[in-house]
Formats: C-alpha cells, sequence, structure tokens
C-alpha cells in the first residue's frame, strides 16, 4: 500500500466526508489498489447493517429513504444511503429527483449519500453497489441504506446484497400482479404499502398478504394433496418463532405525510434481530457471504484468464470467425491452457 492509499484508509476510517467520496469513486471505477482498500477496510464494516429498498417506478421509494433517514437520524443513528440508477449514466433524471427530495440530508454531517450507476469492468452492479455500501459502513455509516431505480433482474441481484430488503408498493397500478411476477415476493422481507392515502390500498395489503400466505405455505410443502392441508394446518398453528422462518410482514404508510414510518423501522429492525440471532438468519448470512464470494470469484477468473490468454483469445476468435472452430470447442481449449480442466 502506497503513503497516499494509506492516508486515503485512515481518512475513510475517520469518517472524513472527502476520503470517502474519493474511496468510493476509486472502488466504482476500479482503480489500481482499490481491492487492498476494500480489504483493509472489511473488518470495519460488520457492525454495518444494509437495507435494500425496491419496488416499481413511482411508488415512493426516494420519498421513504428520505423517511427512514430522518427517523434514523433522530435516533443519532449515522447513514449511508447508496442510489443505484444503472439506466442513466449520467446521473440525470431519476437520480436528479433523488437529489432534490434528499437535499434535506446534504448538510447533515451523519449522512453519506453516494449514487452508483456504473456496472464496474467486469463486476456486475451488485458487485459495485456492495463495494461502495462498504466503503461508507467504513466511514462510519451503521445503516446503509440501497436505493434501486427499477425492478429488473439486474436490481433484484442487488437486493442479495442487502441484510434486508424493503419492496415498496403503491395502490392501483396491477402492481401487486407485477410484484409477482418480477420476483419481489422471493426478495421481500418486509412490504411496505406506500400511499396509503390513496384508494385501494387496504385492499393491496390484503392481497399481498394473501400471496405471502400461499408462497409459504407452498414451500417445502410435502408432496400430494393430503400431505400439503396438513403441512399447511401444522405451519399455521406454529408460532413463527417456533418455526424459525421469516414471516414477511406487510406494513401500510404513508411517506409524504411522514405517517406509518415508525412501524416500519420497527419491522425492519426485528428482522435484523432474526437475522442475527437465528438459526435460518445466520444461514441466510451465510448465504449471502457464498454468492458474493462467487461473484467475486467469477469476476477476478474472467479477468485472469483475459490478462494472461489476450494472444489466444485473439487467434481462437480468428478460427471461430473463419468457422474453423466453434466458440464452446474455442473456451475448452482456453480452460486447458490455463490448466483449469
Ligand atoms: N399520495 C402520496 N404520494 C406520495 C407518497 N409518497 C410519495 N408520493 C409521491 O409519489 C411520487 C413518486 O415518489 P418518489 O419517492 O420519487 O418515488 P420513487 O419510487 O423513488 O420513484 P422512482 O425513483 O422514479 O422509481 C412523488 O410525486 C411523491 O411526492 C404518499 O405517501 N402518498
Ligand atoms: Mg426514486
Amino acid at each position: 500500500m502506497t503513503g497516499s492509499e494509506r492516508q486515503l484508509l485512515s481518512g475513510v476510517l475517520a469518517g472524513d466526508v472527502r476520503s470517502v467520496a474519493r474511496a468510493c469513486r476509486m472502488v466504482d471505477e476500479s482503480w489500481p489498489g482499490h481491492l487492498e482498500l476494500l480489504a483493509s477496510l472489511f473488518p470495519h464494516t460488520l457492525a454495518s447493517w444494509w437495507i435494500g429498498v425496491t419496488g416499481s417506478p413511482g411508488v415512493g421509494k426516494s420519498t421513504l429513504t428520505s423517511r427512514l433517514v430522518q427517523h434514523l437520524r433522530s435516533a443519532g443513528t449515522r447513514v449511508g444511503v447508496v442510489a443505484v440508477d444503472p439506466s442513466s449514466p449520467f446521473t440525470g433524471g431519476a437520480l436528479l429527483g433523488d437529489r432534490i427530495r434528499m437535499q434535506a440530508h446534504w448538510q447533515d454531517p451523519g449522512v453519506f449519500i453516494r449514487s452508483v450507476a456504473t456496472r464496474g469492468a467486469l463486476g456486475g452492479l451488485s458487485r459495485t453497489t456492495a463495494d461502495v455500501a462498504r466503503v461508507l459502513s467504513a466511514g462510519g455509516a451503521e445503516v446503509v441504506l440501497i436505493e434501486t431505480v427499477g425492478v429488473g433482474q439486474d436490481e433484484l441481484e442487488v437486493m442479495h446484497v442487502a441484510h434486508t430488503t424493503l419492496v415498496v408498493q403503491a395502490p392501483g397500478a396491477g402492481d401487486d400482479l407485477q410484484a409477482a411476477k418480477a420476483g419481489l415476493l422471493e426478495c421481500a422481507d418486509v412490504f411496505a404499502v406506500n400511499k396509503a392515502d390513496l384508494p385501494g390500498a387496504e385492499s393491496a395489503a390484503q392481497h399481498l398478504r394473501g400471496m405471502l400466505a400461499l408462497t409459504r405455505s407452498s414451500a417445502g410443502a410435502p408432496a400430494g394433496h393430503a400431505g400439503h392441508a396438513a403441512h399447511r394446518a401444522a405451519q399455521e398453528a406454529r408460532a413463527p418463532a417456533e418455526s424459525g422462518d421469516w414471516e414477511v410482514p406487510v406494513l401500510s404508510c404513508i411517506a409524504q405525510r411522514d405517517e406509518g414510518i415508525g412501524p416500519l423501522l420497527e419491522a425492519l429492525q426485528q428482522h435484523r434481530t432474526w437475522l442475527n440471532g437465528s438459526a435460518h438468519g445466520q444461514a441466510r448470512i451465510r448465504a449471502r457471504s457464498h454468492r458474493e464470494l462467487i461473484a467475486l470469484l467469477r469476476e477476478r477468473l474472467g479477468e485472469l484468464l483475459l490478462e494472461r490468454h489476450q494472444e489466444q483469445i485473439e487467434q481462437l476468435a480468428e478460427r471461430v470467425s473463419r468457422g474453423e472452430l466453434d466458440p464452446y470447442g474455442a473456451v475448452q481449449v482456453l480452460i486447458r491452457t490455463a490448466g483449469l480442466g
């Protein structure tokens, strides 16, 4: 580590805002030395809690995120916000609106706000998001809120980075249907039906509860109708604490008027307690680390192969283009040359 890298490291750990901003750029843009920096920061990030906030466009994610920041701040908690917007490399559009909504927090030294718009060189959006969240955590953020725009596959992937995922819905617009389609049901730890001041909020919440009950009773159910019913009855009779599984709560709120945010935050905190205090929760934490490790390994292996075998890759590509070799065979050749199979 060079002298300036050491200085950056101690700046981040001291919570210096400029160092944190620079370190975020460093990892976001994969500058030389960024992996060493992240490795040194890692032990200082373990107490931090990451909450993902996702949902369809316009449901009120940013308004709600801003409220959560406000409530956490009033409890004296230091907060980081990572706004993920892969669709906008120039961080205009949606993020600009978010910026305005976040303005109230700009002057607060207890709040770090960063946006992530790049996918990194080879790594995906989730890797960059995790790295930036890690810098904010090491810089002193006790809670990091990760807000994504949109509900595509990439965004769902980003949600795996968080410890706790909050899925936001709003009444109308067939959102409940979309939730099932987009796999949001599976990734939600807590549901918020925002805009509860609008008609249809209560039925949207009921509908969500119904769908959640369905997925719960079908998950892990033994085959056969009789078995299925018996299993469901047994599961319903059991208290969630006994079965050890997390039961996804559905809460209503009006982010715009700051209503229902306290109970929502409590539900999120209960999920954190469950994660840390139960065997199922610990398994989830292990699965998260496993996922991250695999992603890093894929990225690093890919990089190494590309670096070391650049010439051979070009020659193989040429042969594929002439029809002398198929691309699948070409990859096999490379893997053998690299001694991997
Ligand atoms: N009626 C009502 N409107 C709300 C509420 N919360 C937010 N809004 C409004 O909904 C609109 C969208 O809010 P945002 O917070 O930007 O929603 P978002 O999900 O972040 O939107 P994108 O980032 O564009 O996907 C804004 O006009 C908000 O003022 C609420 O509780 N009730
Ligand atoms: Mg937003």
